[in-house]
């Protein structure tokens, strides 16, 4: 039976979910919403989709769903969600999950009492690289790990396509570090305690650009979670995360260019983990759009089984914690615990 859905927010980041749903069969996108009626018509037209809707409210009232992907910004996802919950539609929901802790866990206490799952579309850690680096980590092959440090620093001019992320108070940890976070979560558990420092270098935005973050794991492992948009290499390496990982009987590095060293007791191998160019996708975000196919199949497949996401609306109360305590020290210079509430 194929699986019908809905997408509300059809702007910068929007087009991805639209050319990854088309690519998943199964699953059809019927129906669109945005409160800008050129938007809608726009990615109407050009997705072939005639259903559209300048109100979530009457999108709800009036089709018959089986998801709605909310693809909007942060400030409108608990009005969104709490009106898929009220009609028992399962819900995917972007990033960053919501403005405040209050909000999260709002909407994930609303889709728990509507008995309908909620994915938040945490998709960095969907990248093929990065699942090449916790298939290397699962697989034993370097023991224990103890240290990990992941990295996304670049100079990518974001602002243009993403102009609001120029005007928050909050910028780096909130709208990028939220997936370095998840992904250091990904590959060696739960954090326990943080402690952040930021700093703004870019004196066009309102927010910090640069954040460096040391996360203590409940496993005994330490990372270091470093970001930054304000810093210029030789070859820009956006949107790659750079990962480290020393275990008890070997290391990984997952270097620019997405190639990963694997050291263990077997040798030194190399491997090429560079993310498909999908036909749909334009470099350099292809490795993005490669892990937006991913999670929505993913999604996609976790409804047909009736399974938990890997990034539910539950799991991803942990990262949004990470975020809000590397506020919190980054503002007081104290590290946070995470563990007592
Ligand atoms: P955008 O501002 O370009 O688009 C948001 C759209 O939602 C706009 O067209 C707006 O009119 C519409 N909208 C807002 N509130 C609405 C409402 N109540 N009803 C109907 N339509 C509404 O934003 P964007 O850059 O596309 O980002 C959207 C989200 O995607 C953000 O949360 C951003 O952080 C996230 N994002 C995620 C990734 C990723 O890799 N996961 C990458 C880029 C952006
Ligand atoms: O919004 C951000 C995201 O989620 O991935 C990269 C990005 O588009 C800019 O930092």
């Amino acid at each position: 039976m194929e699986l019908r859905g809905a997408l509300i927010g059809c702007g910068f980041f929007a087009a991805n979910h639209l050319h990854a749903w088309q690519d998943i069969p199964g699953a059809r996108i019927v129906a669109l919403c945005d409160r800008d009626p050129a938007r809608l018509a726009d990615y109407g037209d050009k997705f072939g989709i005639q259903s559209r809707y300048t109100d979530a409210a009457d999108l709800f009232v009036r089709e018959k769903l089986d998801f709605v992907d909310i693809a909007t910004t942060a400030g409108t996802h608990r009005l969104l969600v709490e009106m898929a919950a009220q009609h028992r539609v399962p819900t995917i929901c972007q990033k960053p999950f919501a403005p405040s802790m209050e909000d999260a866990e709002a909407m994930v206490r609303a889709c728990e009492a509507a008995g309908i799952p909620l994915m938040v579309h945490e998709n960095f850690r969907w990248q093929t690289p990065i699942q090449a680096v916790a298939d290397v980590i699962r697989s034993g092959r370097i023991g224990k790990p103890f240290f990990a440090r992941v990295s996304f620093r670049s100079a990518y001019d974001v602002f243009s396509g993403q102009p609001y992320l120029a005007e928050g108070e909050r910028f780096i940890i909130e709208d990028l570090g939220i997936h370095i976070l998840d992904v250091a979560r990904f590959l060696l558990g739960d954090a326990s305690r943080i402690t952040a420092r930021t700093q703004r270098v870019n004196p066009a935005i309102r927010g910090e650009d640069v954040a460096t973050m040391l996360l203590d794991h409940a496993s005994g492992a330490t990372s270091v979670v470093d970001c930054s948009y304000a810093t210029r290499l030789a070859t820009e390496p956006f949107p790659e995360t750079l990962v480290e990982v020393d275990g008890s009987d070997g290391s990984i590095r997952l270097g620019q260019g997405y190639q990963m060293v694997v050291t263990s007791p077997q040798g030194v191998e190399t491997t090429d983990v560079a993310p498909a160019l999908l036909p749909w996708a334009t470099r350099p975000w292809h490795n993005i759009q490669e892990s937006v196919l991913a999670i929505q199949n993913h999604w996609i497949e976790c409804l047909r089984q009736r399974q938990e996401p890997t990034t539910s609306g539950h799991d991803n109360l942990k990262t949004f914690a990470l975020v809000e305590a590397a506020y919190r020290s980054a503002g007081t210079g104290q590290t946070i615990d995470l563990t007592n509430g």
